[in-house]
């Protein structure tokens, strides 16, 4: 029996890595969580091992079954024949069913029942063995219900299912589409990559089928001509906007007036300051700065360095009237930019006070600004929520510390709010460009070495 431990840091990981090895008949024997690194049990980092197997002999359910109900005179591989996995394959032991799974046939079509055991079995303790032989892994492994021990634990397990359920239903995709043989090679490698930089697989889909529809047989053997229309159909589907570098007054005679929102500490005043730089030092533009930021120490005093700098007026309103009042009072600048507090997408009464205050500035654009290295759901939350601030653009700054472009694609996709500005660090005022969805897509398929 060839017995293997993997160590990741999410089971999903650890998974592939499996897969990756010992193959699609692996069997999963045990998982469990463990601490690595820190600092006096500061700043240690969740592993998960999963050890599994290639060589693991199971009878049909029934007997399995069976074997548990007399455990006395078992022996530790009796015991292991009893409890470990059906000899259906990685795949499809997670594959999502509609059948429900036998009771006390671990494994099967169970995914569930599956990971919360082992992870239940982790916490009572009994995580050892798992490095060695068949002896550990049997005395390890237990068909007893389960049943998590609070809401975090469920939470957790739930998150981590959703996880391996998304992975396998990209390489179920992906072996499918494989499998076929149907599509070239160069395009398959494209195809991989789109997975791989976390691209929702109907989005890959559709990029491939588009690519497909757009050249003949010669061109799809040739990998310049795929590679070009890969990017052409990803830059697809991102929306971005095509405003001018810098915008001229208003056409109702007001300052052209920007307002930037979002979740705490996203960068918005950095954004800002870079924004009024640009506008002011390389297209000579009157600029004008509102803070509504009276909630966080320094906040202000942070806007305000960035105005003294560059040579800025600066206003402050810490109420909606005084907002209105603040914009009015810069009716002679060319461009006004406004500055808000960060907030929770989860709290609704700030939300709200958001809202008056944009409201009372009345922007002509009003830009949501997101982080790219928040996950895809974070991202999206952050999205809906907002929305009663009524964004008309979207800002994706720290792409230096997206780790996968693609969920920016997804998530530019799915809010279908055109981009107009990316920020790639921290320096004021370089590091940012106007929206590119051309850009972007290199980024996703070539990753930062693009950038
Ligand atoms: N790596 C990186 N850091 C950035 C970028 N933009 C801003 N930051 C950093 O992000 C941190 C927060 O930036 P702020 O501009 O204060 O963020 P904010 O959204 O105004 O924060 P709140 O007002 O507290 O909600 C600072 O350390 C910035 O230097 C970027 O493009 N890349
Ligand atoms: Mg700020």
């Amino acid at each position: 029996m060839n017995l293997r431990t993997y160590r990741a840091s999410t089971i999903a990981e650890a998974l592939t890595q499996v897969k990756r090895d010992l193959g699609a008949d692996a069997v999963i024997l045990h998982t469990r969580t463990t601490k690595a690194g820190g600092w006096f049990g500061f700043g240690a980092r969740a592993v998960v091992e999963v050890t599994a197997s290639t060589g693991v002999n199971i009878g049909p359910a029934r007997s399995r079954r069976g074997a548990q109900d007399a455990p006395s005179s078992r022996t530790d591989a009796d015991r292991a024949a009893a409890v470990a996995p059906s000899r259906e394959t990685l795949l499809r032991a997670y594959e999502p069913s509609a059948e429900q799974p036998a009771a006390g046939a671990p494994y099967r079509g169970a995914a569930p029942t599956t990971f919360a055991r082992a992870a239940s079995g982790a916490s009572e303790g009994s995580g050892g063995g798992v490095s060695g032989g068949g002896g550990g892994v049997a005395a390890i492994a237990t068909c007893a219900p389960f049943a998590p021990a609070d809401d975090g634990a469920r939470l957790t397990l739930e998150t981590e299912l959703t996880a391996i359920k998304s992975m396998v239903a990209r390489v179920l995709s992906s072996s499918a589409r494989a499998r076929t043989g149907a599509m070239p090679e160069a395009l398959q490698k494209h195809y991989l990559t789109l997975l791989e930089a976390e691209v929702a697989s109907e989005i890959a889909d559709e990029v491939i089928d588009g690519v497909r529809a757009d050249l003949d047989a010669e061109q799809l053997d040739d990998p310049d001509a795929v590679r070009r229309a890969v990017l052409r159909r990803i830059a697809g589907h991102i929306p971005v906007a095509d405003d001018a570098p810098s915008p001229d007054r208003a056409e109702d005679g007001r300052s052209y007036t920007i307002a930037l929102v979002g979740p705490t500490g996203v960068g918005k005043t950095t954004t800002i300051a870079k924004l009024a730089a640009t506008y002011k030092l390389r297209h000579g533009r009157a600029v004008g700065l509102v803070t509504a930021d009276t909630y966080r120490i320094a906040a202000v005093d942070q806007l305000r360095t960035y105005a003294n700098i560059i040579g800025l007026p600066l206003k402050v309103a810490s109420t909606p009237a005084e907002m209105a009042a603040a914009c009015d009072s810069l009716r002679d600048c060319d461009v006004v930019l406004v500055d808000t507090a960060g907030r929770s997408q989860m709290d609704d009464t700030r939300l709200e006070e958001l809202r008056s205050f944009v409201e009372a500035a009345k922007p002509h654009q009003t830009h949501l600004v997101l982080s790219s290295a928040s996950s895809e759901s974070v991202l999206l939350k952050a999205a809906e929520r907002f929305a009663c601030v009524g964004p008309s653009r979207v800002i994706f700054t720290k792409l230096d510390e997206a780790v996968n472009f693609g969920v920016l694609v997804n998530v530019a996709r799915r809010i279908n709010t055109r981009l107009s500005y990316v920020t790639t660090g921290q320096e004021v005022p370089d590091r940012i460009e106007q929206g590119d969805a051309d850009r972007l897509a290199g980024m996703v398929l070539e990753g930062r070495g693009s950038a």
